[in-house]
């Protein structure tokens, strides 16, 4: 048997408006209206190595919060979900990734200049790359130093935390740079009223004495993928699940602190303010969670919720 050429680090193709095209050739003008008003929305979504061949974790419900940001960002896209499902699985097997991040996208192009898109096409794009750890390769293992943030999350009435809308990170970014300059690895964003929302780009939960606490959606957050999934294990494993207001000081007095999301997957908190979280390591539960977390998604135990897709291998026969 040939041996097979080794994984490409970045895709080679980028699917472009329903179309394959070469990752340079995937490019937008500088009149672009996204460029100067943030009008985009998009995913991120991951696609594990499992012994069955590559699998995509919750492409579905991916898919659909992308539509549903789209419809709150008032943006007809031109491809419905079955469209958009294939252009993610064909991504994978186009660029013959075994594992990989994909980013599927959909902005308003360029056309009349003004806040209001007239003839602004809109774009859809899905990108794939490999992407390791989020927050660092030690990340997962030892937990990450964080800092609450002097940004705060914006206000309800302001732009929607529930949709994934490109404009909203622009604060994220700022909250990111403030704690990187600091010396930590991620930032908290508490909403308007001072209770904890979440992450730049991951979901918060705490321990307290076996409880298992994460803010509700009221709280300026998005409602990850990766949070409803561990929210499920957690059940699964007899552990009290609850949605609540958590202040700051509660974020020095809990046990256990982690992160979920898409890119840090589920990665431990070990200090928040310079002061350790319970023992200033991985606690039982986060231990717990994040175990049968990596077991399902590398296909090591059964997809007893169904959360992977597995991508059809490519044949002579797949179209170009
Ligand atoms: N909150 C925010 C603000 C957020 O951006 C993400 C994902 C989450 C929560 C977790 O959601 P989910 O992925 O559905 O579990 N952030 C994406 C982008 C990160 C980036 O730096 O880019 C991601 O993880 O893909």
């Amino acid at each position: 048997m040939p041996i097979p050429p080794p994984p490409p680090s970045r895709a080679e193709y980028i699917w472009f408006d329903g179309d394959f095209v070469p990752w340079e050739a995937a490019q937008v003008h500088v009149l672009s209206h996204v460029l100067h008003y943030g009008s985009s929305v998009f995913e991120g979504i991951r696609c594990y190595r499992t012994p069955g061949g590559p699998a995509v974790f919750r492409l579905r419900e991916h898919v659909l919060r992308l539509l549903f940001s789209a419809k709150v960002a008032r943006m007809d896209l031109p491809f419905g979900e079955d469209a958009l499902f294939d252009a993610c699985l064909n991504s994978v097997r186009r660029n013959g990734f075994e594992s990989c991040y994909l980013r599927p996208i959909v902005f308003r192009g360029a056309g009349s200049m003004g806040v209001l898109p007239v003839d602004n096409p809109i774009h859809v794009a899905v990108a794939a790359w490999d992407w390791g750890a989020y927050l660092g390769k030690e990340a997962i293992e030892q937990g990450v130093d964080v800092m609450v943030s002097s940004w705060r999350k914006m206000p309800p009435g302001t732009l929607p935390a529930l949709i994934k809308m490109g404009g909203a990170y622009a604060m994220a970014t700022l909250a990111k740079l403030e704690a990187t300059r600091l010396g930590f690895s991620e930032a908290i964003l508490l909403d308007f009223e001072g209770r904890v929302a979440e992450g730049t780009g991951e979901n918060l939960f705490a321990v307290l004495d076996g409880k298992l606490m994460t803010p509700n959606l009221g709280h300026s957050i998005l409602g990850g993928i990766t949070r409803r999934s561990v929210m499920q294990l957690a059940r699964d494993h007899g552990i009290e699940v609850s949605e609540e207001p958590l202040t700051r000081d509660m974020l020095y007095m809990v046990q256990e602190i982690f992160f979920t999301g898409t890119a840090a997957e589920v990665t431990p908190v070990r200090s928040v303010d310079g002061l350790a979280v319970g023992k200033g390591k991985p606690g039982p539960i986060t231990r717990k969670l994040q175990a049968d977390f990596f077991d399902i998604v590398n296909g090591r135990v059964a997809d007893r919720h169904e959360w992977l897709t597995c991508v059809p291998a490519a044949t002579r026969a797949t179209p170009a």
